[in-house]
């Protein structure tokens, strides 16, 4: 009997691994039975009651992990849920955007104190000052373990690290930052408590906190919060036993275990939520004016996914036609993204956004091949026509751009799109002349649609007849080459 099948027969009743763990922990180079964190760390022992508790609470399915950076970034080796990695210290962040377009979810962030309390400060305190119903698991070890043993905003007066090799004097580096006691002063949290994970009695009341949080959620209170003080016998240069009485003697008087704000059931805020989940926009009545609108080719299934570089000026409404262009596609059930990237400048500098329109799922709303390319100036022609895929499109705001590519297995629209908007009236409307003619070119959605995004937008009437004018001119030019 290998001793995996032993360990499965003999110890099945009391040591299974909980169902929200992997059965193995694939990754490169590791052992696929154990964790990659050191001896005598606290992070695998917190997987492991997040683990049991999800599993308990039956809410694995739903579940949704936002991963730090910090040593514990690969939670998602070892947690068998939906899991997200965010970049430093914005896991609350992406941890509101998860939590509000999917209400139903369960959304946890765990984080060191690196991570938490130093680059991602302003984060937590914002989304817990919100109230966002979410749970956050904050790994308080006193020092940045995965670098190798920097000062953080938690570590002791007196404690030497490498950037405070002579030990941290508040006067020059501040005192150690009290997360839950800071936090606590908030409205709108519901749970905050503090544990650790140092003697049996301790990580009892460490099991019962990280329960009691995710009730906490799934009850629909509010914010929860749980700082977990543990070892890192690495950072700190000591073995376990060490490091783990180290917590004990060193942190506790700085930090004691405890509740500091606990909401019963009355007053919680109400989650916040974003727009309509999926269901609920296909069983919403259609806005006014929007059941008459005949969705376009890409709707149909008439052509390929669209991937979209729009480039041009800041003020020169790239941004907005972008928006407009993915809101549209929403409205005629298309799957969108958008995503803006623009200079220090806003008006004046470059702008460029990426637009994708499918009828399919999109892996990332990033674009370094595009099939289409508008180029409101001339940079814009040059920095992207050499991007285009082979038999790509490229329109160009022939207003402005004399030369655009020496390419020949591409098309190349041309189109006067601010001297048609000049002539209409307003200068400003040459992003619509573009996205007429894109339409006009390609029948890939009504402009209806974008007419329908404008106002919902809150476009005054005026103005968006004016739009109206303008996606049609595009419209006809497109239709005259
Ligand atoms: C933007 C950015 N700044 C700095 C780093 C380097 N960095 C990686 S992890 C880390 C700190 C991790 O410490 P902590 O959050 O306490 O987690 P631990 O490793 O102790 O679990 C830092 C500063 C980075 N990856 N990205
Ligand atoms: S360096 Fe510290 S926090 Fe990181 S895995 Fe090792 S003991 Fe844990």
């Amino acid at each position: 009997m290998s001793s995996r099948e032993w360990r499965t027969s003999v110890w099945e009743t009391t040591h299974s691994k909980p169902v929200a763990f992997y059965d193995l922990f694939e990754r490169k180079g590791g052992d696929l039975e154990t964790t990659h964190y050191c001896p005598g760390c606290g992070h695998g022992v917190l997987h492991k009651l997040l683990a049991e508790a999800i599993s308990d609470l039956g809410i694995q399915d739903r579940t949704v992990l936002v991963n730090p950076v910090g040593c514990s970034v690969f939670a998602y080796y070892y947690l068998d849920v939906g899991n997200i990695q965010a970049s430093h210290g914005r896991a609350p962040a992406v941890a509101t955007g998860v939590k509000r377009v999917r209400p139903d979810s369960i959304v946890l962030c765990y984080q060191g104190d690196g991570d938490l309390a130093a680059i991602g400060g302003n984060e937590i305190l914002h989304a817990a000052n919100r109230g966002e119903h979410i749970t956050v698991f904050f790994v308080n070890n006193g020092i940045y373990g995965m670098t190798g043993g920097q000062m953080a905003p938690t570590t002791p007066l007196g404690a030497r690290t490498t950037t405070s090799p002579r030990g941290r004097r508040g006067e020059v580096e501040g005192y150690p930052l009290r997360m839950c006691e800071l936090l606590a002063t908030l409205e709108a949290p519901a749970y905050i408590e503090r544990v650790a994970l140092t003697d049996p009695k301790y990580h009892m009341r460490a099991r019962k906190a990280v329960r009691r949080a995710l009730q906490t959620q799934i009850d629909g209170l509010g914010f929860s919060f749980v700082e977990v003080l543990t070892a890192c016998p690495t950072g700190w240069k000591m073995n376990p036993p060490e490091a783990i009485q180290w917590v004990e003697k060193t942190m506790f008087p700085i930090f004691p275990p405890g509740v500091y704000k606990e909401r019963k059931t009355d007053g919680a805020p109400k989650p916040a939520t974003i727009g309509k989940t999926g269901e609920e926009r296909k069983a919403a009545p259609k806005e006014k004016g929007e059941a008459a609108i005949k969705p376009g080719a890409l709707a149909r299934g008439e052509m390929p996914p669209v991937a979209m570089k729009l480039s041009g000026f800041g003020g020169q409404g790239i941004l907005f036609a972008g928006i407009a262009l993915a809101e549209a596609g929403m409205r005629e059930g298309l799957q969108v993204s958008w995503i803006p990237s623009y200079g220090p400048e806003m008006r004046g500098g470059t702008a460029h956004c990426h637009v994708r329109l499918s009828s399919e799922s999109i892996p990332s709303p990033l674009i370094n091949k595009p099939s289409v390319v508008v180029a409101f100036n001339e940079p814009s022609a040059e920095k992207f026509a050499p991007e285009l895929l082979p038999g790509g499109l490229l329109m160009v705001n022939s207003s402005m751009v004399k030369r655009a590519s020496d390419r020949t297995d591409i098309k190349i629209l041309w189109v006067p799109a601010t001297e048609a908007a000049n002539s209409i009236g307003n200068p400003k409307v040459a992003n619509m002349v573009m996205l007429g003619a894109y339409l006009g070119a390609t029948n890939a959605m009504n402009s209806e649609s974008i007419l329908a995004a404008l106002l919902a937008h809150g476009m005054r009437p005026d103005i968006l007849e004016i739009n109206r004018k303008a996606l049609a001119a595009g419209r006809d030019l497109a239709l005259k080459q």
